[in-house]
């Protein structure tokens, strides 16, 4: 089978297709954000975060500029996991140094008001378009990954209209009335689906499902609200695009990260910082790509912890297939020089 053009030169999906390159490839999750001078001074051009969302040349700008700065090996597309619930209708405002905020979907009534899935195009446009500058705009060995939430994680915040500690309005409905809850989660599927797909006809080369909050979920609740929607999207990706990779990130699923890629087809998952690198050597190497899972703490503290960590995640993961990453997302106090020296310690 011809290699699609451009893959022999990029790290990333050469690892997702299970080849090993001489060395890992990296980029970190939330890559593009307030720990850079740069991106502070792009978000106060677009004047808020939902406009610079839906700003094709600052969005593509923002995504491009970790890329220079650090030679990342993918870029991932600046947008964010809200954007499908703001698609549906769903009322949706970014509160200053708080976080966002929606108007709360609680009930089977809430559900009906929002809008069909083949509705949501009309907002994600401008992201799509994103997509395809960006296609044409990185380096030829950067990969480009697009990106959705997972159903469950989503619909934490959809039904709690804000970020939360525990999550806790989501399971109440889960619990209360399952019926309407996997309603919600049905639409969020295929609403996933349709949204990927998109952004793979625009070019993203590779697709992440984030579901950061899956390590609230029990575990009966855990197969059929986590394991099942993610396999269905990538079934249904891959019955169009079968040579697109999928990073499944079921963040905190603890002894759930066993099986998960087998269960769900993913290529790569994204491993959370609690998970042990010998453990997930042993247990999921085996299944999938692994990507991970450096804790975005050292990333402000940095110094011989950070260079010693970075070594030995590599010395652990190496052998298989594996991309560097980081736990969880990097946070705003992290210092670009701190970057510079993982970026260094990896490629080096
Ligand atoms: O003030 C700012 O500039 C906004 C901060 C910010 C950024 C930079 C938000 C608000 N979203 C983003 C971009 C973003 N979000 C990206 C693309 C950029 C990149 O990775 O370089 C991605 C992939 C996301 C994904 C995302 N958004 C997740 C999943 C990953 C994760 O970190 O767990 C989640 C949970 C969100 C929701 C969200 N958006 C923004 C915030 C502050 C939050 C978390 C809110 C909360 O739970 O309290």
């Amino acid at each position: 089978m011809d290699a699609p053009r451009g893959m022999a030169d990029k790290a990333m999906l050469r690892t997702l297709r299970g080849d090993q390159p001489s060395r890992p490839p990296i980029w970190l999750m939330r890559q593009a954000g307030r720990y850079l001078p740069e991106y502070r001074a792009t978000r106060a051009e677009a004047g808020s975060f939902l406009d610079l969302c839906y700003n094709p040349d600052l969005a593509t700008e923002v995504t491009l500029q970790p890329i220079r700065r650090f030679g990342f090996d993918a870029a991932i597309l600046f947008a964010d996991i809200l954007l499908v619930p703001q698609a549906l209708g769903q009322k949706l405002w970014f509160v200053e140094g708080e976080g966002p905020r929606l108007e709360p979907v609680e009930s089977r009534e809430d559900l009906g008001r929002l809008k069909r899935t083949e509705d949501i195009h009309e907002t994600l446009e401008p992201v799509y378009e994103t997509v395809r500058r960006l296609s044409g705009a990185l380096p030829r060995e950067t990969t480009l990954i697009g990106f959705a939430g997972a159903p469950w994680t989503v619909a934490t915040y959809m039904v709690a209209g804000r970020g939360g500690l525990d999550q806790a309005p989501a399971r109440k409905w889960l619990y209360s009335e399952s019926e309407g809850f996997a309603k919600l989660i049905d639409l969020l599927t295929e609403a996933t689906i349709a949204y990927l797909l998109r952004q793979i006809e625009a070019g993203a080369e590779v697709v992440k499902v984030f579901d950061s909050w899956a390590g609230a979920l029990a575990p009966d609740q855990f197969q059929k609200y986590a394991v099942e929607p993610a396999r269905r999207i990538t079934v249904a990706i891959k019955a169009i695009h079968p040579d697109v990779p999928v990073i499944g990130f079921p963040r905190g699923a603890g002894a759930g990260y066993a099986g998960f890629a087998k269960a769900t087809g993913v290529d790569a998952v994204a491993l959370d910082t609690s998970v042990p690198e010998e453990w997930a050597r042993d247990a999921l190497q085996s299944d999938s790509a692994v990507q991970g899972n450096l804790d975005p703490i050292l990333l402000i503290t940095g110094g011989d912890a950070l260079v010693r960590r970075a070594e030995r995640l590599i010395e652990i993961l190496g052998d298989g297939p594996y991309i560097f990453n980081l736990g969880h997302g990097i946070t705003p106090e992290a210092d670009p020089a701190h970057v510079e020296t993982l970026v260094r310690t990896v490629k080096g």
